[in-house]
């Protein structure tokens, strides 16, 4: 490696930020053009950083690095052909499962990947807190925080690429997704077949070549055809693609693409604190206890008998109260108001009228309070939906 000039490229989704993180660091020094053969747009900058100079190169937007659309063949062969010194793998952290599959696919070529945890403002105001330490810990690679239209951390993201780029020895191993055991033992029979072909300092690692002969990637398989001209690479990929289908019972490529969101989402259940997230799963949690097929018409019988218990028992209270009011003011008025049709107006009409109504008060306010408690904490909707079965029925 030629340790004057350190070559960056960035990747990342698109949106994710990668024109602004190239624009702040690059400025006006971007050369703009299309790479080979095909009309993707590239364009490179380069910038000077401790007396060293650095290219940035900045690649498609891809969503991952399974050679579907031409962005993703681009991106790809970039990486495996011209093996950047160091890939800055640009991550919208406001959309971490979508940005982290690519994150797997980078970590799984073996090439020196930092991440940059993008859109951090958005997070902040969001109330979301991403562990960076625990992420770099279990990807084993580093991972810093910016905001890429201000510009903020893009420094440290540069230090952090360049003294990657300069780190001697390979990445640590254990980081990668690994897969379930009849896969694992696959890739392992392939793996040793394949050392007996691929250089040493071939830039197709064994572990990788052999997930990618798994999953039927065509570019590998042909390159590797080429090396191979026994054809008993090819033979074991196809006895070991059936075995996995049989024992499995679906392709291997979907099955592999199933257990890499698998190994994502226990990377996010460690390093993201979302209190929405977290709220959402505490209401799944009620959700499948008070809807449950079993235990939800008991649950609702129980509230509706709660909910009357304390309108008529609690109510009681109040209601004596009123009802001993109503009654001292009849005799109040009985006393003052000479007998006649006067007295029989307030005593007989106005206040027992009205008192005979608003002894039911202290019920309905107690009846309505307890509705507006159900709505609110969404157990009416949640009622309404155990109620639809049965009236269904009905
Ligand atoms: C628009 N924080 C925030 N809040 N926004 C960011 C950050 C960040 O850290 N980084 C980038 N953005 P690109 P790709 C826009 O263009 O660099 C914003 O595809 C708009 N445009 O400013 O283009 C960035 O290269 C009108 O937003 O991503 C851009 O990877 C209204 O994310 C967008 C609002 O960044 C995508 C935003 C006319």
């Amino acid at each position: 490696m030629n340790h004057n000039i350190i070559t960056i490229a960035l990747a990342g989704n698109p949106n994710s930020g990668k024109t602004s993180i190239f624009n702040v660091i690059t400025g006006s020094r971007q050369k703009v053009g299309n790479w080979a053969g095909v009309t993707v747009e590239k364009k490179e900058g380069y910038v000077e950083k401790d007396g060293r100079k650095i290219k940035i190169v900045d690649l498609p937007g891809i969503y991952s690095l399974t050679p579907f659309s031409i962005e993703e063949v681009v991106a790809r062969n970039y990486l495996i052909e011209d093996t950047p010194d160091v890939v800055i793998d640009i991550i919208d952290s406001t959309n971490l499962e979508r940005a982290l599959y690519l994150a797997t696919q980078l970590r799984e070529l073996d090439c020196k990947v930092v991440f940059a945890l993008n859109m951090a403002d958005v997070l902040q105001s969001k109330d979301i807190y991403i562990d960076d330490a625990k992420l770099s810990e279990l990807l084993g690679l580093p991972v810093v925080f910016t905001i890429g239209n201000r510009g903020g951390g893009i420094d440290e993201l540069i230090s952090e690429a360049v003294s990657l780029a300069l780190k001697e020895g390979g990445l640590p191993g254990k980081r990668k997704v690994k897969y379930s055991a009849e896969i694992e033992r696959s890739i392992e029979r392939i793996s040793s077949e394949l050392d007996n072909i691929l250089d040493d300092d071939s830039v197709f690692s064994l572990r990788w070549t052999s997930i990618k002969l798994i999953e039927s990637d065509h570019p590998v398989m042909k390159h590797v055809s080429l090396l191979d001209e026994t054809g008993k690479i090819e033979d074991i990929t196809e006895n070991e693609r059936n075995r996995l289908r049989n024992i499995l019972g679906d392709e291997p490529e979907m099955i592999m693409t199933d257990e890499r969101y698998g190994f994502i989402e226990g990377l996010i259940r460690e390093v993201l604190h979302n209190p929405v997230l977290a709220r959402v799963d505490v209401s799944r949690k009620i959700d499948s206890v008070l809807t449950n097929r079993f235990m939800g018409l008991p649950i609702f019988c129980f509230f509706i008998w709660l909910m009357f218990q304390l309108t008529f028992s609690l109510g009681q209270f109040p209601m004596d109260w009123l009802e001993a009011f109503v009654g001292a003011l009849s005799g109040f008025m009985n006393s003052v108001i000479p007998p006649g049709i006067l007295r029989s107006l307030v005593v007989d009409g106005v206040i027992s009228g009205v008192g005979g109504v608003l002894i039911f008060l202290p019920n309905i306010l107690i009846l309505f309070f307890c509705i507006a408690l159900f709505e609110d904490t969404g157990y009416m909707a949640r009622a309404a939906f155990l109620m639809d079965r049965v009236m269904h029925t009905i």
